[in-house]
This record gives C-alpha cells, structure tokens and sequence, in this order.
C-alpha cells in the first residue's frame, strides 16, 4: 500500500437527475454495508418508477443539445472528468474500499483504471466515423453512425466505479445521453463521481444516476418505450430478463456482459511457479468476484501433484481483514452473496464430499469473509465445476492427459467469457487460442481487461463488447445514405 487511506466519512447519497441532486419521489432509502463490519455506512435515497421517468425525460431533453454539441468539446468534456476523479482519486479509493470491501491495492487498480479507460474514450468522441462506397453513377452512398439518442446502463457491485464508466464513457462519446441504474449494493463511488460531472462542466440531464433496486428501477429502465438501448452487466438470470423486457416493449438494442466459468489450462512445458501465482490470482482477485475468474483448473498429469503443492503454500501469504487495516483478502460484497458461497462449501462437504486442500469455510463471525478455498480431482460435472460461484474458490479438476480431451473439458460449460493457457509451446497455444471458445483468451497472462481491447463473452455469458472501438459501435447506429447528385455542370 502507497498511501495511507481512512474510512471516509462524507457521503454523497442522493440521486442524480438534470444535474441535481435530489430525493426519490418516494422519499425511501436503501441502507449501505459495510461487507468488512456488517455495520450501516449511511443511507442513500432509492429511485422508483417515477424517479426513473424523471431522469429519462431529462436526458430526452438533454439529448438535442448533446448529439450537436462539438465534438471536441465532448472529448474536453470527458478528459476534464478523468482529471478531476484523478485529483479525488484518495477519496474514491476509500469509498470503494469501504462499501465494496475490496482490499485497498485493489480499489486503487479500478480506479486508475477508470481513469485511463476514460481517456481512452474521451479520444474516441472526434474519431466515429462513417463508410463511403464506390460508386460509378451520380449517386454518392455512405453510412454515418449515430447515436441512439437515451441509453440505459445497468452496473454491478464487483467493480462498483469501474463497470460504471465502461459504459457511460463509450455512451457519451458517442454523442447519447445516459440513465444509469449502478448496483444498489455499492453506490458510493458513481454518487461521489456525480459531483465530477457536475463540476466538469456537463449540461444538465447528460448524464442521470438512479440508484435503485433491480427489479424495480432497473426494470423500470429495461422497460422504459423512450430508451433506445441498454447494457448490462450482472447475472444471466437478470441479463435474460433485459432480453425479454427489451422483447416486450420497444426492441431496444441489448449489450450483454453475464457470467462465467473461465477454465485455466496448464500444460507441461509451462513455466510451473509462474502457473501456480496465475492460476491463485486468476481466482483469488476481488474475492473471486469477476466474472473471468479462473474458477476451473486443469493441469496436465505430470505435472499435478508439484501444482497442487506450490499452490497450497501460498496459503500463507493470505491476510484476511478489512482493507483498512492493509490485508490482502476482504469480505464478499454482501450477506447473499456470502450465503451463496457457503451454500456451496456445504454441498462441496456434505454431498459430493470433495477433496478440500484449504479453505472451506468463513472467516470470523462478523463481515462476510469466506477463506480462500481449493478442491483438488473435482468432477468436471460438480455442481461446483459447472455453476459461477462467484468467490474464493478454486476446483482443480482431474488431471488431464491429451490435448483434444482438456479443450472438450474446458468448453464443457454453458459459459464462455474468457480462458487462460498456459504454455510456452506456441503451436499448443495457437491450438487452445482457436479452440477454446471464450470471449477472451489470456497466455500466460491475466490482467484486468484493457481499455483498448473489445471485452465481452461467447456462448450463455451474453454478447455485445465492452470496450474497444467495438464499445462505440455499440453505443451508436447505422444510417446508410443514398445521395443522388445532379449532373456536374459548369
Ligand atoms: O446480480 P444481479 P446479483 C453474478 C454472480 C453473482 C450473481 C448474483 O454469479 O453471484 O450474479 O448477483 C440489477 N431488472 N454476477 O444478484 O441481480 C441489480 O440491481 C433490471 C456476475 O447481485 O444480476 C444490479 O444493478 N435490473 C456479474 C445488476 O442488475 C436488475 C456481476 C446486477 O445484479 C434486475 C454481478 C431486474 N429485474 C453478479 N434485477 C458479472 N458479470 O460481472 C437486478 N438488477
């Protein structure tokens, strides 16, 4: 840890709307958590249905002057925001930390990140361009891409800030105005960034945040007939309910970002301590809580027993806690979540009775921390081997033997966000880069998702691209021209 980080204590907790801050028309609240200390942080004020409305009339209001605004200027508007989270940058770390739960080195990671994907973005909003076609009449054709006028965001609890700005920056920079619905779970860090917006310069009703309840605001959103187009990120349970809101009122466009259950493939040739740190990392991070986990080992048979070895002696470097005391493992964001993972820590003893070489339990009595747990000759069809558990724990599957057997296995999921190979052999990776299907494919390598690389998933972990020049085409719309010209005369 560089700095030294306190609790914060100053929170932002109204909603966004029109560049004010204001209650829900309900005047209810919903209470925040701390995950380290089960204790309420503060409470922030719940958008409902109506408070949804409101901000989505104020972004259509907004939306004439945007779309037309310079596009320079909405770069400069945008660089100007990732300024100012760089000057709060402490602050936000802190807020992360505490509501999220996540160590410190990790809030600071997201929020660095937030801030160069910003930038990265802002550089898009003069770049968006069109297609000319050949033609040999007086007829000229092009395509020009634009904005789709209100888009809905809906974010998640794991990377609270982060997630946020994937979609709100790629959303703005393509000229649309946004609704966004962050986790009700972790709402600290978007409300604090609210400021930012405001004091960056945004007109009013560019950007709304309305932090609610899924199934109330972010339905709401879903639903809505006036927003053109939705992202979300979360569950696939909810991420098909956006499908079917979207197929039950207007077709607005859907981007999809669900879970996963990435498989880490390690062959013999691989460098074995640089395998063994990947493969801890890979699920380890954030709790467990990415939706790339590493959640699935599979490591060549002659090679098993030494993995297995060095990798429970990295049990000893965990320090579990709350991130303000400098340890390197928090709590689960929340009780459910929390009881979900021990639901399958429970099934894990009791039922399929597998073979726990740490871990298997929670930590301490109070905040929701559950120990880093490891399964070693997991079933491929385990219960804990097929469904996303969502935390700090690792199956290590059977050992494999041939090529052709670990890419059947390792697609043997309905999922497929990314994978991890590791190998210094490069016609075997060549071979598990093609054949593993997986939105994402890490070599000897896993990293947070960058900023300029398209990120999102095959299979049942949905479709659509965060990030890249794929995010903007997903935040804009094709028009095709057909322009007929008069004669050339003089
Ligand atoms: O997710 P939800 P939950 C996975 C992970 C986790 C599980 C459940 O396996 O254990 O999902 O987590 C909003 N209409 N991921 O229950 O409910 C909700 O308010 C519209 C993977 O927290 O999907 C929040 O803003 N919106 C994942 C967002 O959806 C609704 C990240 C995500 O919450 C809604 C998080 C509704 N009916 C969980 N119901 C990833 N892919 O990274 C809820 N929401």
């Amino acid at each position: 840890m560089s700095t030294t980080y306190t609790k914060p204590t100053v929170f932002q907790n109204k909603l966004f709307i029109n560049n004010e801050f204001v209650d829900g028309v309900k005047k209810t609240t919903i209470p925040v958590i701390n995950p380290a200390t089960e204790e309420k942080i503060t409470d922030i004020a719940e958008a409902t249905e109506r408070d949804v409305e409101l901000a989505i009339d104020a972004a259509k209001a907004a939306y004439p002057k945007w779309h037309s605004t310079t596009l320079r200027e909405r770069s400069m508007l945008l660089y100007k925001l990732a300024e100012l989270i760089e000057r709060d940058f402490g602050t936000l770390v802190s807020l992360e930390s505490l509501d999220n739960g996540k160590p410190i080195e990790g809030s600071e990671a997201d929020i660095r990140e937030v801030i160069n994907n910003l930038r990265y973005f802002a550089g898009w909003a003069d770049k968006v361009t069109g297609k000319t076609y050949a033609s040999q009449t007086e007829t000229l054709f092009y395509t020009r891409r634009e904005p789709f006028g209100v888009v809905g965001l809906i974010s998640p609890w794991n990377f609270p800030l982060l997630m946020c700005e994937w979609k709100f920056a790629p959303a703005l920079a393509a000229g649309n105005c946004v609704v966004h619905k962050p986790s009700e779970e972790t709402p600290l860090t978007i409300l604090w960034l609210c400021r930012l917006f405001k004091e960056a310069g945004f007109p009013p009703g560019v950007y709304n945040c309305v932090p609610g309840y899924g199934p109330i605001a972010g339905e709401t959103l879903a639903r809505s007939h006036r927003v053109s187009k939705i992202s979300f990120t979360g569950s696939t349970v909810v991420g098909r309910k956006i499908m079917e809101a979207s197929s039950q009122t207007n077709l607005k466009k859907v981007t999809l970002e669900l879970g996963g259950k990435t498989p880490v493939v390690v062959c013999p040739d691989g460098d074995l301590d640089m395998a063994v740190n990947l493969a801890w990392n890979a699920i380890m991070y954030n709790m467990g809580q990415c939706c790339i986990a590493g959640s699935r080992v599979f490591v060549h048979e002659s090679i098993y027993e030494e993995f297995v070895k060095r990798l429970k002696a990295i049990e000893s470097k965990v320090t579990i806690g709350c991130a303000f005391t400098g340890a390197n493992h928090g709590p689960q964001v929340n009780q459910t979540q929390m009881n979900k993972i021990l639901g399958y820590l429970d099934h894990a003893k009791n039922v399929e009775k597998l073979e726990c070489i740490m871990g298997g339990e929670r930590w301490g009595t109070k905040g929701y921390f559950i120990k880093p747990t490891v399964y070693i000759n997991v079933d491929d069809n385990s219960k804990l081997a097929q469904e996303e558990i969502f935390g700090p724990v690792l199956c290590i599957l059977k050992p494999w033997k041939t090529i052709e057997e670990v890419i059947e296995r390792a697609n043997n999921t309905k999922y497929g966000l990314a994978g991890v190979v590791v190998t210094k052999n490069m016609s075997l990776s060549d071979k598990l880069v093609r054949e593993l299907q997986a939105g994402t494919i890490f070599v000897n390598t896993y990293c947070i998702p960058q900023s300029f690389i398209p990120f999102g998933g095959y299979k049942e972990s949905g479709f659509g691209r965060d990030n890249g020049e794929e995010a903007i085409l997903e935040y804009t719309q094709v028009k095709a021209v057909y322009y007929q010209l008069d004669e050339p005369r003089l």
